[in-house]
């Protein structure tokens, strides 16, 4: 699996849009205590939409839950992730809380998904292991 981190400013859209072209697989994070980082997440779904050649899994995740200075409560984002119908997680970088959880979530839909392919489910499947996922 091949996992693209991207930097959230402006100026690198033009290069997200680019990657949105090839990419499996969505992972859309705010930080829960940045009100303006959870704001963001409906302009990065957007772009998601708009430039992705696939119907390509996207999940929502707030991070930082290991911090007590909240400013979006956990069902704010559980609603915002119902409005997209997309996977909702709160993670934490520092205490590793739901990382791994996100990744293996994402590469059971990944896997699920390969339709019609007889190697379903199967790890040595060369196709599996070129899966592409985007953080943003
Ligand atoms: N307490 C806590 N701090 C975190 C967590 N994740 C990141 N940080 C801190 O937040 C700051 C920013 O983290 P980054 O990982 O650079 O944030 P980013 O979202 O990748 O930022 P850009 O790439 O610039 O969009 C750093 O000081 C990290 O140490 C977390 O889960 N908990
Ligand atoms: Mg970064």
């Amino acid at each position: 699996m091949q996992i693209y981190d991207t930097e959230g400013s402006e100026r690198s859209i033009p290069i997200i849009k680019t990657y949105c072209k090839t990419a499996h697989a969505y992972i859309v994070l705010y930080d829960i205590t940045n009100f303006y980082s959870y704001v963001d997440v409906n302009n990065w779904i957007k772009i998601i939409n708009e430039n992705t050649q696939e119907n390509s899994p996207i999940v929502l995740a707030g991070t930082k839950c290991d911090l007590d200075e909240r400013c979006i409560k956990t069902e704010i984002g559980e609603k915002c992730a119902e409005k997209f119908g997309i996977k909702f997680y709160e993670i934490s970088a520092k205490t590793g809380d739901n990382c791994n959880k996100i990744f293996s979530d994402l590469t059971e839909v990944l896997l699920s998904s390969k339709k019609g392919n007889q190697n379903q489910g199967d790890k040595s499947d060369k196709s599996f292991w070129n899966a592409k996922c985007l953080i943003q």
